[in-house]
């Protein structure tokens, strides 16, 4: 865990360390001390205090962060979403730019649940439709995929660690399927909600996967299907024999290809369409709540107008 002085932080956010130790003083902002007495804030603290401040980091490089042009440009139009924003920096290959947004957006306090099944995902989907056009929609899929996925394990580093004793959670993409996103961002989710999360990636084999829950004996596993399986009937066993093996634990399955999964509903086995779904399912999991799918939550996917 990275930790920053008083100085640091009040030079990346603009204002003065009086200030900023003054805001210590007062509890808001949780500090540590060294052994010579001096503050110290944990990285994952400062981003906590700027999501619930809305303040913004305006030398996000001293927090080792992304420092792109895309805060200011959009000051100036204050008009285009964030989406449009995302997709103008990924297909005009200005990755730092993209890497800015989504990492500035999170630190203004925008739901993570929000920037991965809006911003992300939609510019994802956009950039997906121009393989038919040709090799350059191929490189640019391709280019766009490896942004964004750096700006998850970005994201990643900003979480504070999960506490000790935290429940586990393990998982991954099903046997045959690529896909990496997915499984990063349902890691994401849960380290956020407070799981230790421990992500397989892409083409876990069933044996695998059955191996790591002997090994880690997690509260909650799970499973992406972005690509249809080889055959539903044995992925749908699978998912069986796997909500067993965790021996009370929830098995959560999402992704594109899921829905048309021949799944048998039943204890432990939970169907989510959403990162905001999971997120919710996550917070309810660790609250002790039972729950049974993400209809019974009442969830819907947060707006959020911070920009
Ligand atoms: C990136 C990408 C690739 C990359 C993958 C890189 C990698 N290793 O991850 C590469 C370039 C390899 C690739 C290859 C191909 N791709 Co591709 N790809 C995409 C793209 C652009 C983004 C996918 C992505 O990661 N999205 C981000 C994720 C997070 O979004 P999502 O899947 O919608 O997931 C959301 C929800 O479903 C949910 N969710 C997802 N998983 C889970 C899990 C849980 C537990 C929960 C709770 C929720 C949840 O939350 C997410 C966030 O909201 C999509 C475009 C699109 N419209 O999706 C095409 C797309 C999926 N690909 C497509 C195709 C056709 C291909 C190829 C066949 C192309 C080809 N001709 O070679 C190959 C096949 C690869 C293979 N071996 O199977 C098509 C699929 C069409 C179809 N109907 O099946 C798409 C839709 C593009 C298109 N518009 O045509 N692809």
């Amino acid at each position: 865990m990275k930790y920053l002085s008083p100085k640091l932080l009040a030079d990346a956010i603009g204002v003065s360390e009086s200030s900023l130790k003054r805001w210590a003083d007062e509890g808001r902002l949780a500090v540590e001390r060294t052994a010579g007495g001096h503050r110290r804030i944990p990285l994952g603290e400062a981003v906590r205090f700027l999501r619930q401040s809305g303040m913004r980091a305006v030398r996000p490089e001293l927090l080792g962060l992304p420092a792109g042009s895309v805060g200011k440009r959009r000051d100036v139009t204050g008009r285009e979403s964030a989406t449009e924003r995302l997709i103008d920096a990924l297909l005009e290959d200005r990755a730092a730019d993209a890497r800015s947004l989504i990492v500035s957006l999170y630190t203004e306090g925008a739901p993570l649940g929000w920037l991965l099944d809006g911003p992300i995902r939609e510019s994802l989907s956009h950039v997906g439709g121009l393989w038919e056009h040709g090799a350059a929609g191929v490189f640019l899929e391709h280019r766009a995929t490896e942004t964004c996925s750096r700006s998850l394990a970005e994201l990643r580093s900003l979480m504070p660690p999960a506490a000790p004793d935290a429940p586990v959670a393990v998982g991954g993409s099903y046997a045959g399927d690529v896909y990496h996103i997915p499984p990063a961002m349902v890691a994401l989710v849960l380290a956020e909600a407070g799981f230790q999360e421990r992500n397989l990636g892409p083409d876990v084999p069933v044996d695998a996967m059955l191996a790591a829950i002997d090994h880690y004996r997690p509260r909650l596993a799970w499973q992406c299907f972005s690509i249809p399986p080889a055959s539903e009937r044995e992925a749908a066993q699978d998912l069986e024999r796997i909500v067993r093996r965790l021996e009370g634990g929830s098995l959560v399955i999402g992704g594109k290809a899921s829905h048309s999964l021949p799944l048998l509903p039943g204890v432990g086995m939970v169907p989510l369409g959403s990162m905001t779904e999971l997120a919710a399912f996550a917070r309810g999991v660790l609250a002790g709540v039972e729950v049974g799918t993400a209809g019974t939550l009442g969830v819907g996917r947060e707006g959020w107008t911070g920009t």
